[in-house]
């Protein structure tokens, strides 16, 4: 037993190299093998539930790791209390993501390889130093000399000098395919010379020149922020939570709960990204396989930034590390990898009684929770906020530098847009899956869609204005599979049955679309099959612990069928009963020239907000709004 402080804290740097140490000492997995993940082993859920802050905890860590020359992929779930491996499993045909030291040993392999310096050398570029390799994973397009083996298809970039933006000037009909285990080149695919784009593609202040008439902006918090932090428990404004992290799916929120009036009431249990997925739109030799899972094949945890004070969040911040294993199952600390600050974010709500002369007015602060992550050319900043009003939303904000092609000047390309002379950004798409696993009042739930529905015609409705809503349990995963309709108000509140309201209603919490959209790639397409989930964007599945991401555990090179559609097969019953909510949003990304060379932050997202699980509004009690150190008056 440890004197953990809480059995959801992610490992800590000793905890993830003493996982490795025992796994390695126990198994012998031999000198070529790579740590993959090495993370929390989550506790059951009772035992989290049950855990007192005086109780002991048992630590234990998960661990993917491959056999590079046996070309096996294994998990462990290692007891780090005990010493010891407590299981250990091949688990065939599984590619697991692709680590680190792979990117950096891939483009040292391209480089070294003839071929590749052959296809450089034809398109006019003598000095190689300025060439840059970026692995993308190889999909699995039933290409029968991909069977078996760990692969990437890396595409290359050419800067004009070497403070370029990395990205400037993409190689186009250029594949290098790589075998990881290997570490070899197999193939270089060069489908014709197109030249390469004329400019460089600079953003930096010193390039771009700096705009002035901006005044500072300082924001001050003479007593602090409002928040408490003890270890990774977080709470805030009646909010309480504890704040995860893993290399897979960075951050993960755990047991979110509202004081309400005394009462500690669970919204929650976890919350995080499960995967995501950017299918393109190019049908074009090195453009098809573009259709990176960011969180399942790259892991997006273990590329998250640290962030700078003043830079990344504003404000008085707080921060925590995260801590990651590298290839050889070495701990690296991402120091202030995690962002915890509060923002002000206009009125939370007001009204004047103009005949009493009255004005009450409060101002919305919410809780932010981030990270960001640079995945090859993208940043994916995530954010989650938290509301006094009972609101919590997810934010994730999309910036970085689009993935590029080259275009013969004059060519007008039908499956994207150009950006710059020869720069060329082909349409795609963002798909992100957060996995919810509820827990409205207790872990026993049910899940309701809910859509307007105009009256028709009648006795009943003489003015033909009347309209209501509808709603419809999702009584089992089969049914609980659904698409958006924003023309409908389209909504879906989990509710507990068994918690009612003072109006005698069952106690909710409502999913509130966003921006949506449904994904192009045909139905037979490699992509759809492999990101399933991204076919609905509603999924409800009955709780299950080995049923943890959209995409399943390995998407790296999976043919297809993991993940939710897998998790759904025996059509559970989910009418109140402890139940998860994937959620798939969409960004769509029509490129344009603004967003060059650098694209400006876009985002997407949605909000789960209170629907009958407070009795009135919860942001009553908030303080009036201070102004020059005293409040404004109600008759101000
Ligand atoms: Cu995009």
């Amino acid at each position: 037993m440890s004197a953990h402080a809480h059995p959801l804290d992610p490992l800590s740097a000793p905890e993830v190299e003493r996982a490795w140490q025992i796994v390695r000492a126990e198994k012998a997995p031999g000198p070529r093998v790579r740590a993959i993940f090495v993370m929390l082993h989550e506790p059951a859920k009772k035992v989290v539930l049950a855990h007192r802050q005086s109780d002991a905890v048992e630590r234990a860590a998960f661990v993917v790791l491959i056999d590079s020359a046996a070309r096996r992929t294994y998990e462990a779930v290692v007891s780090l209390t005990q010493g010891r491996v407590l299981s250990w499993e091949h688990i065939p045909g599984a590619q697991p993501a692709i680590v680190l030291d792979e990117f950096v040993e891939v483009e040292a392999a391209v480089r070294a390889d003839p071929r590749w310096q052959e296809a450089m050398r034809k398109r006019g570029v003598t000095d190689l130093t300025l060439a840059m390799i970026d692995s993308w994973s190889a999909g699995n397009f039933g290409f029968p000399q991909d069977e078996g083996r760990r692969l990437v298809r890396a595409l290359t970039w050419v800067r004009r000098h070497a403070q370029d933006n990395g990205y400037a000037r993409p190689v186009a009909n250029l594949l290098t395919v790589v075998d990881l285990n290997e570490m070899a080149v197999i193939a270089v695919e060069d489908a014709g010379v197109i030249p390469l784009p004329p400019e460089d593609a600079n953003y930096s202040a010193e390039v771009a020149g700096v705009r002035t008439g901006l005044k500072p902006v300082e924001i001050h918090q003479p007593e602090g922020p409002s928040f408490e932090l003890s270890g990774h428990e977080l709470s805030w404004q009646r909010w309480r939570m504890r704040i995860g992290f893993t290399p897979r799916e960075g951050l993960v929120i755990h047991t979110v709960s509202y004081e309400d009036q005394g009462r500690s009431r669970p919204v929650l249990y976890r919350a995080s990204v499960a995967d995501m997925v950017v299918p393109y739109g190019d049908p074009r030799p090195t453009y098809f396989h573009r259709n990176a899972f960011d969180v399942g094949e790259y892991g997006i945890g273990t590329l998250a930034n640290s962030l700078q004070n003043g830079c990344d969040c504003l404000g008085e911040i707080r921060y925590l590390d995260a801590v990651v294993n590298d290839g050889q199952g070495r701990a690296v600390t991402l120091a202030n990898a995690i962002c915890l600050h509060e923002e002000d974010v206009g009125i939370l709500w007001k009204h004047v009684d103009w005949r009493l002369g009255t004005t009450e007015v409060r101002r919305s602060r919410r809780l932010v929770v981030s990270s960001i992550s640079t995945v090859g050319n993208y940043e994916y900043g995530f954010y989650w906020y938290f509301y006094q009003d009972g609101a919590i939303q997810l934010e994730v904000k999309m910036t970085g530098v689009i993935s590029n092609g080259a275009e013969r000047p004059g060519v007008k390309p039908r499956w994207g847009e150009l950006v710059a002379p020869g720069v060329y950004g082909p349409i795609h798409q963002h798909f992100f899956n957060a996995r919810l696993d509820m827990m409205v009042d207790g872990l026993e739930n049910s899940v309701y869609e809910v859509d307007t529905v105009a009256d028709p015609p009648g006795p009943d409705n003489p003015h033909q204005n009347a309209f209501h809503t509808e709603a419809t349990l999702l009584a089992s995963e089969t049914r609980a599979q659904r698409m958006i309709d924003p023309l409908a108000g389209r909504f879906w509140k989990i509710v507990n049955p068994s918690a009612r309201n003072r109006l005698g209603e069952p106690v909710a919490y409502k999913l509130m679309p966003g921006e949506n959209v449904r994904p192009f790639a045909g139905p037979q397409a490699a992509v759809t099959k492999r990101a399933a989930f991204m076919t609905r964007h509603l999924w409800v599945t009955r709780f299950d612990p080995r049923e943890r991401y959209a995409a399943g555990e390995y998407p790296n090179q999976h043919p297809g069928g993991a993940g939710l559609p897998a998790y759904v097969q025996d059509d559970a019953p989910l009418e109140n009963t402890d139940l998860v909510v994937w959620y798939t949003f969409g960004a769509h990304h029509v490129v344009r020239p603004e967003d060059w060379p650098v694209m400006p932050v876009t985002t997407i997202g949605f909000m789960l907000k209170p629907a009958g699980f407070f009795d009135r509004n919860p942001g009553l009690d908030v303080p009036r709004p201070m102004r020059h150190g005293e409040c404004c008056a109600p008759g101000d």
